[in-house]
């Protein structure tokens, strides 16, 4: 286990093997391996395996402590197996799920408070045990975007016992993006989801525990040798090309050449941007983010899904991945027909019905120009994205959060030690996003500004048109076609009738020549004449003869 994550730690972004000197300052030994080390130095022992059988016991105490137990499974068993979840209208009826940043204080109170009750009564920490069991039934492969609509709306389902009136916010991080460094977005604040850097310390999630039984951590914008990406508009528009499920999704070959529009890896990359206890499969489900992120994804799927429906002809509630390009770890369980872990009642297959978002649950637009969606956190940007003539919305910076209404949870306190000392929990397997830009935390505005427009001036290198443009550029290529065919069928026709022209004036000078042929008895002669003016016309000179024996 433990070797395992070392070698997965220093696996860097789309599968590259990097040594990674930031990821090594990290390595503190915690308190209870120096501890343990210290005992075994009385021992006659080598002290070698002694050290690292400590950090074995350190590690493995801690990772047993994030898989599913007994009662977990009863839970899922009873809440969500052998019931109409998934198949009918939920309980509590349709919701519509909007960006966070458009909810109103009142709206942002009341979902902290369920995400408290969620975590208090120990649901929250269920639901990151089930996702931290078994990761590979559910990732790096064709089960994820199904698995996790599944496991996000039973997430959501539960929120909404505790809150009627509350329903799954998404982040939309594809307007973090345009900010010189999306670090400093309104969403790493106490008004949204606490600080984004070390032990979440602020606002409604501070000192939430998390896997292995510590608090949760983040460790947004990392300065790492590959840097990870927030998904961008343009990346969106890229997936938005294409028209099957196995275009977007990840089958045998992770690290295949679609990877720019591998709706999976695109939220490996947020995974990795966020860090911490995000970065990690085994803890990311513990971070209340985790679940906002997930339904951005869904969000993305579902405008893939429409367009599936509407501009491909494509039915897609069976559109999956072909047989035996299931998974990466190729594990028979990522299969349509294999049962969704936590669900298993439900096949993978049923993440893709369409009542998902006919009878559950629906996405209000994402934010857009001009008015952002009366959000007080965002603003219109008319210049920075050279794509978006129409301008795009882009969040405001963390100092702009200077209401401290939400400051109403007991969670300031530690309620258990943590039991590391300091140890970076990143092990276990781990995403595998594609690399971003270059920007960090780390940098200043400009920097990171000028980073963003080169970015985005690749970007339109690439597609040298924006969407207006392109619609011009479309019709003028149609004209071209248009004139270019015309002008080859009257070519053609001109062609036609010049031959049927000199045709006809042999055909008649042959007639001429038969009849003076009967009346002299000599037509040789004007033969091959005639053969000679004729030069290309081969099929005219078998004519000719055919005319000739039959007069
Ligand atoms: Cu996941």
């Amino acid at each position: 286990m433990f070797s395992e994550g070392v070698v997965l730690l220093s696996v860097c972004c789309s599968g590259l093997l990097a040594a990674n000197s930031k990821e090594s300052d990290v390595w503190i030994l915690p308190s209870e391996v120096i501890e343990c080390e210290e005992r075994a130095k009385d021992e006659p022992v080598n002290q070698t395996l002694a050290a690292e059988a400590c950090m074995r016991t350190y590690f493995v105490d801690r990772l047993s402590a994030n898989v599913m137990n007994k009662s977990d499974q009863d839970f899922f068993e009873r809440e969500f197996a052998n019931k109409t979840f998934g198949k009918k209208r939920p309980p509590s009826g349709y919701r519509v799920r909007r960006d966070i940043r458009v909810l109103n204080l009142t709206e942002r109170h009341k979902l902290f408070l369920a995400f408290d009750a969620l975590y208090q009564n120990g649901v929250l920490a269920r639901f990151g045990r089930l996702h931290a069991t078994k990761v590979y039934r559910k990732h790096h492969g064709a089960a994820f975007l199904p698995w996790h609509r599944v496991f996000i709306a039973a997430f959501e389902e539960k929120l909404r016992e505790v809150d009627p009136d509350v329903s799954l916010p998404y982040w939309d991080y594809s307007m973090d993006y345009y900010m010189p460094l999306p670090s400093d977005s309104i969403v790493w604040s106490k008004c949204f989801f606490g600080n984004g850097n070390g032990t979440v310390n602020v606002g409604p999630f501070s000192f939430m525990y998390g896997g292995y039984n510590m608090p949760i951590s983040r460790d947004i914008a990392p300065a790492a040798t590959c840097p990870p990406k927030l998904i961008s508009k343009e990346d969106i528009d890229e997936l938005m090309k294409f028209c099957n499920f196995a275009d977007i999704t990840t089958g045998k070959n992770l690290y295949q050449d679609n990877s720019s529009h591998n709706l999976e890896k695109l939220h490996d990359g947020v995974h990795d941007w966020v860090g911490g206890d995000m970065g990690v499969l085994g803890t990311a489900a513990y971070d209340p983010v985790f679940y906002m992120h997930h339904a951005f994804i869904d969000y993305i799927w579902e405008q893939f899904r429409r367009r599936q429906t509407n501009e491909c002809q494509v039915d897609v509630e069976k559109d999956y991945r072909k047989l035996g390009d299931y998974s990466v770890a190729d594990n028979g369980q990522q299969g349509p027909n294999d049962p969704m872990q936590g669900f298993e009642y439900l096949k993978n297959s049923a993440g893709l019905w369409k009542n998902w978002t006919t009878d559950f649950y629906g996405y209000e637009k994402a934010p857009e120009c001009p008015n952002c969606g009366y959000s007080d956190f965002l603003y219109c940007d008319m210049s920075i994205n050279p794509n978006r003539p129409n301008g795009v919305c882009v969040p405001k910076t963390n100092d702009s959060c200077v209401n401290t209404l939400l400051m109403a949870f007991n969670r300031d306190e530690p309620h258990e030690k943590p039991q590391g000392g300091g140890a970076k929990l990143s092990l276990g397997p781990r995403h595998f996003g594609l690399p971003g830009d270059g920007r960090t935390r780390f940098m200043s505005r400009e920097e990171g500004l000028a980073l963003l427009k080169q970015q985005l001036a690749l970007g339109m290198e690439d597609k040298p048109t924006t969407s207006r443009p392109e619609t011009r550029a479309s019709l003028d290529t149609t004209n071209t076609i248009i004139i270019s065919t015309l002008s080859s069928v009257l070519g053609l026709l001109l062609i036609v009738v010049v031959t049927l022209v000199v045709y006809i004036r042999k055909l008649t000078k042959k007639l001429q020549s038969s009849l003076n042929e009967r009346r002299t008895g000599d037509g040789d002669t004007a033969e091959t004449s005639d053969d000679q003016e004729s030069g290309n016309f081969g099929s005219t000179h078998d004519f000719n003869i055919e005319l000739r024996q039959r007069v």
